[in-house]
């Protein structure tokens, strides 16, 4: 069967592969452009399903997600289903809990339920009369020259189909990117990291939050952590992030509670001790790969966002967020060049992807900096000093975590920003260290002390010593 939906006398039609976050996001930007959107998605309609397989159950959202869904007039609704976190909780190993707020009031995150979200998103693109949904819709392949794909259906049926332009949103392992890797001069490179991933859940104690709800929860303890972000019917999903070897090693119950015991104790009551070893063997542990490419557009026909575009680690909680800010990017793009296919999606290759790998590579150097030397000692110390630094200095130095989580400075910047700051911030050290020294000179030969003074207290100080000895 082939369908061709391009007609001559309507607006183009914009093809949105895969109907995860930033695929229905996506679908509404070009609806509100007037476009004819199709969206494809290879599940059924999340909203019908029953049981929603898939990553993540919760995630956080941020300034650039926010101002996406601002753009298509989602953001109240979206941040009204959400559970906003003030607060860092760092979790150490005696149980102590300290908070580390993320910025000044009012400056927070929300924690997003992944599965409510996407559906508030597809029910949006719904909403205009020009957005077709197409569930059951696996993207086989497609002819770059031809712009022609191929979809394949749960029946075993083919369906051929189309458009003037392909957006791939099909996420990390994209089938649209498929046809830019047998292109030349074309990069790519995936990265699996040794860690992998399992979620558990926290149920309510007494009909209440098991732990305080606004806040991120963190267990900091070098090469495993674990992350916990409220939902809103009062559980936690604890997300477990630890080497495969170690996975590997615990293969009974009782070693389940033996490990939560050594690194995570304050836990085992929390989650309880039966539910922690049922959700632990629910599920293998799932992995986290880094993906980067360029260019993201093949002429005017075909372009990449969202992890299709660059799948990120998640050690920045930023992978939707930048996908979000990708439909921005191109949004504005698609304004300065009149909707022109063959300007628009060069331009969107040269402004993001320098932003996008950035992000990569901050999510990927946080993962090993993370995995190296962070417990919740040196995790506390490093925040407090960001924060006091920003504090006494607001203009001057502005921590990274802030520049990415709560304004839209771009990626590549916050990161040149950063090493500026750092520099900065050495020079400073270096500077009063010298000042302390040379200051100090100064004064002990202006005001050279009296040496019998000095022996004088000296003989003093031994006094108290014995007496303190014979206390
Ligand atoms: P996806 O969500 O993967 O959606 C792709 C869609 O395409 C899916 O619906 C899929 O079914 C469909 N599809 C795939 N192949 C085909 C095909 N051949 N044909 C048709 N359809 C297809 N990000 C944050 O911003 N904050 C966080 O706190 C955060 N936490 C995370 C925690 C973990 C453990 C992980 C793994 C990720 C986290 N992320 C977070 C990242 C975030 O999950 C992703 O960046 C985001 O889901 C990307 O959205 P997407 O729409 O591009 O891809
Ligand atoms: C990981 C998994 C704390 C959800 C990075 C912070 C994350 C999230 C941090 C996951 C960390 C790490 C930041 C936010 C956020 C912190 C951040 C990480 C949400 C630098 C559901 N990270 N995440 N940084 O600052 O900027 O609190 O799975 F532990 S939100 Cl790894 Cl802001």
């Amino acid at each position: 069967m082939e369908r061709s939906t391009s007609r001559q006398s309507r607006k183009k039609v914009v093809a949105v592969v895969g109907g995860g976050l930033v695929g229905a996001l996506n679908a509404c930007f070009f609806a509100k452009r007037g476009f004819d959107v199709e969206l494809f998605e290879i599940r059924e309609d999340i909203r019908r399903a029953k049981i929603v397989k898939g990553r993540s159950i919760n995630l956080a959202l941020s300034h650039r997600g926010r101002q996406a869904l601002k753009h298509v007039g989602l953001e109240e609704k979206i941040v009204a289903q959400g559970i906003p976190m003030h607060a860092r909780m760092i979790h150490s190993l005696n149980g102590k809990q300290s908070p580390i707020p993320y910025g000044r009031k009012g400056q927070y995150i929300l924690s997003v339920d992944r599965a409510n979200l996407n559906k508030e998103l597809l029910t949006a693109a719904e909403t205009y009369p020009n957005t077709k949904m197409n569930f059951d819709h696996k993207l086989q392949d497609w002819n770059a020259e031809t712009g022609l794909m191929t979809f394949a259906r749960l029946d075993g049926s083919k369906e051929q189909v189309k458009a003037d332009l392909i957006v791939g949103c099909d996420g990390a392992f994209s089938a649209v990117r498929k046809q830019f890797l047998r292109r030349s001069r074309f990069d790519y490179s995936q990265t699996y990291i040794p860690h992998g991933y399992m979620e558990l859940t926290m149920l309510p104690i007494n009909g209440e939050f098991a732990m305080k709800p606004n806040y991120l929860h963190i267990w900091p303890r070098n090469t495993f952590m674990m992350i916990a972000l409220p939902n809103l019917d009062k559980t936690f999903t604890c997300t477990l992030f630890m080497p495969f070897e170690d996975f590997e090693k615990i293969t009974t119950g009782d070693e389940v509670i033996e490990f939560f015991q050594k690194y995570f104790p304050d836990t085992i009551p929390l989650i309880g001790a039966d539910t922690l070893q049922r959700d632990y063997f629910r599920l293998p542990a799932q992995a986290m790969v880094s993906v980067k490419c360029n260019p993201y557009h093949i002429g005017d026909a075909c372009v990449l966002m969202g992890d299709a575009a660059h799948a990120v680690v998640p050690f920045y909680g930023q992978g939707m967020n930048a996908g979000f800010e990708d439909c921005i990017v191109f949004d504005e793009i698609m304004d300065q060049f009149n909707e022109d296919f063959s300007a628009v999606l060069p331009e969107y290759t040269r402004v993001r992807v320098p932003d996008d790998h950035a992000i990569a590579d901050l999510a990927m150097y946080n993962y090993i900096e993370m995995r190296a030397h962070v417990n919740s000692k040196w995790f506390l110390f490093r925040k407090y000093v960001d924060n006091i630094l920003y504090f006494f200095m607001p203009k001057t130095i502005i921590p990274l975590y802030t520049m990415v989580t709560f304004t839209r400075t771009r990626y590549h910047e916050a990161v040149k920003r950063w090493h500026w700051q750092n520099k900065v911030i050495n020079r400073g050290l270096l500077l009063s260290a010298v000042g302390a020294v040379l200051g100090g000179s100064y004064l002990l030969i202006k005001n050279p002390p009296d040496i019998n003074k000095l022996i004088v207290s000296a003989e003093k100080m031994w006094d108290r010593l014995v007496a303190l000895r014979t206390l």
